[in-house]
């Protein structure tokens, strides 16, 4: 059985739509793990984003995340990490399919890190590694 790790992403958070995403995850039928509120030190939110490190947008990245509350998620389900990956949406949500958390709650708002509602692990590792960081009392 296969766990992700999800973000509501500050901006959502702040815009109420923590519920309208659980909705979704819910209505799908994956199963509710666990779930935190928390503003996400920046030591997490380094390691979580460590892939984009030196990347131009990652100073914006890490103010973005750390800018207020997050909801963190982890969800079960057979292959949930692309299952939420495909509910979440592309990248960028101004392309994100309508019907889609992104296309559908999402837009650019003129910032600098691309604010798209949710964060979901792209792979089994990832999830592993997420899942670690965010609620260590789950591995182990
Ligand atoms: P993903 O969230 O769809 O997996 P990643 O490429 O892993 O996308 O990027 C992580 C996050 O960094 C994105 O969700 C978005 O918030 C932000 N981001 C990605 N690419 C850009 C960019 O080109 N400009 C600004 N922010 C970006
Ligand atoms: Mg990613």
């Amino acid at each position: 059985m296969e766990r992700s790790l999800v973000l509501v992403k500050p901006e959502a958070f702040a815009r109420g739509l923590t519920g309208e995403v659980l909705r979704r995850i819910e209505a799908k039928g994956y199963r509710l793990v666990a779930l935190s509120i928390l503003t996400p030190p920046r030591e997490l939110l380094g390691r979580h984003y460590a892939e984009h490190e030196g990347k131009p947008f990652f100073e914006s990245l890490m103010a973005f995340m750390s800018s207020g509350p997050v909801t963190a998620i982890v969800i079960e389900g057979e292959q949930c990490i692309a299952g939420f990956r495909s509910l979440a949406g592309a990248t960028d949500p101004t392309k994100a399919a309508p019907g889609s958390i992104r296309g559908d709650l999402g837009r650019d708002w003129g910032q600098g890190s691309t604010q798209n509602v949710v964060h979901g692990s792209d792979s089994p590792e990832s999830a592993a590694r997420e899942i670690g960081l965010w609620f260590p009392e789950l591995s182990g």
